[in-house]
Formats: structure tokens, sequence, C-alpha cells
């Protein structure tokens, strides 16, 4: 089964080498697709020194403007598609999600299509993450699941395992949200298309290294764009 990590970076330099050579030491054969929005970091340039090294594992795809990483997702998807891949991976460049995870999430997908690194699944898994934060995601993903009907406790999770199918199936060019509100609208389509979604505790830890790009407009995009969502699925224009 082919496996691909598709990770999104905007201005990872501090990040990006340690989380590649993280994946790459796993037992089991991942690949890895890096989806830059032209950093001025230089993250790149960090990619295409080690793709000497790991050469046809290692992939990356520069785009030419910062675009949310919902669109850089996108892309990926369509290009893993395009190669063959029978699992795509979400996860981001900042440790948040624990590449020794990718393992336990790859098991579970093989009875399941689609599964999901859950913080909220057991209680609050959230390390290190200012009050403000894990307040506004828990709550955020109450606010999904009320307004629309989710069964899934971690909405807005950003550590996701698909089976090749669902991508295929969901219809990538309806995706319209770019933040977090990508990753409501991803599993609200997987859940309409009655997908089976399963999901396994994860540790969360906040970053070490590196900047945050959350802002304001990304929740702004997020509280609209479900609302949208909504309105959507209730006149079958989803
Ligand atoms: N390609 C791309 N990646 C992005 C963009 N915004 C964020 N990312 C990446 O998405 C991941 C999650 O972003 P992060 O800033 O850590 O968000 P937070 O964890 O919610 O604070 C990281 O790997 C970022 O580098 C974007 O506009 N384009
Ligand atoms: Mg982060």
């Amino acid at each position: 089964m082919k496996k691909l990590v598709i990770i999104p970076t905007y201005n990872e330099k501090e990040n990006i080498e340690n989380i590649i050579s993280a994946v790459f030491a796993l037992e089991k054969d991942f690949h890895i697709l890096v989806v830059d929005d032209s950093s001025p970091d230089g993250t790149a340039d960090i990619v295409r020194k080690l793709q000497k090294k790991f050469s046809h594992h290692l992939h990356l795809s520069v785009r030419h403007v910062k675009d949310g990483l919902g669109k850089a997702y996108i892309h990926g998807f369509k290009w893993a598609l395009q190669e063959r891949y029978d699992y795509i991976f979400e996860m981001d460049a900042d440790f948040s999600h624990n590449p020794n995870d990718l393992p336990k999430l790859y098991d579970a997908c093989l009875n399941a299509d689609m599964v999901i690194g859950s913080r909220y699944s057991k209680g609050v898994n959230v390390v290190n993450w200012p009050m403000g934060r894990v307040l506004l995601s828990y709550f955020a993903s109450k606010y999904v699941r009320f307004i629309l009907g989710l069964p899934i406790h971690d909405t807005t999770a950003g550590f996701v395992c698909f089976s090749r199918k669902v991508l295929e199936d969901i219809g990538l060019d309806n995706v319209k949200l770019k933040g977090y509100g990508f990753q409501i609208e991803m599993k609200f389509r997987a859940f309409k298309k009655g997908f089976k979604i399963v999901e396994v505790p994860i540790i969360f830890t906040n970053r070490i290294l590196g900047e945050s790009k959350m802002n304001g407009g990304i929740i702004h995009e997020a509280v609209l764009g479900v609302l949208n969502l909504k309105w959507k699925s209730l006149i079958n224009k989803l």
C-alpha cells in the first residue's frame, strides 16, 4: 500500500528537516510531499537539499502565493491521487502532531475510510497551548458538532488519514474553505457521503520552534463557513 504524508509549510525552516527525518525514521514506508507557499525563510531550499538524500521518497511542490493551508492540501491531494497513493495523510510541520502516531492512524484506517488523530475524544489532550487557544479550539469543536450535527469530537483536527476513495468521491473542487474551516469542511463532506470516520486519541503538543500562522481571519472564515456549509446541506447544494 502506497502511503503519502502531505506537510503544508509556510516559514518552517526550524522544523522541516527534523520532521522529514522523523517520518523517514519510521519502520513503515511513508513518502512525503511538502507543499510550500514560497516561504520567504527558504523552507523549500532545505527540502531540495534533503531530496538529494531521500531521492524518490521526498517530494516538493512550491506554490507561488501564500493561499492558506486548505488550498495547499487540495493541491497535494490531487497530486497524491494522480500518483496512485492508497493512503494520504495530513500532518503539520511543527511537531504538534507526533510523527510516531502515523502508524497508529494508518492501522486504524485499514478498518475505516478516514481516521482523525483526535485531541478531544478522551478528555482534552493538549500540551503547552495557551489556555485561550485550548478553549477556543475546544468550543469551536462543540459549535461545529452542534450546528452541523457532526458526530466527531475534534472537528478542526489537522492530523488525518484518508483512504484514496474519500478524496476521489468528495469533490475536491467543491471544497472552498482555506483555514480551520477547511478541516471542518473535509470532515463534513466525508460524513455526508457516508464514509466511516474513526477518531483515535492523540496528544497534541504546542510548537516549540517557529511561529503559528493562526489569525483572526481564519476564525472568522470558519464561523461563517460552518453556517454556509449547513445552509448548503439543507438546500442539497453541497
Ligand atoms: N502551504 C501553506 N502552509 C501553511 C499555511 N498556513 C499554515 N501552514 C502550515 O500549516 C501547518 C499548521 O499551521 P500553524 O501555523 O502551526 O497553525 P496552528 O497550529 O493552528 O497554530 C504548519 O505546518 C504551517 O506551516 C499556508 O498558507 N500555506
Ligand atoms: Mg501549529
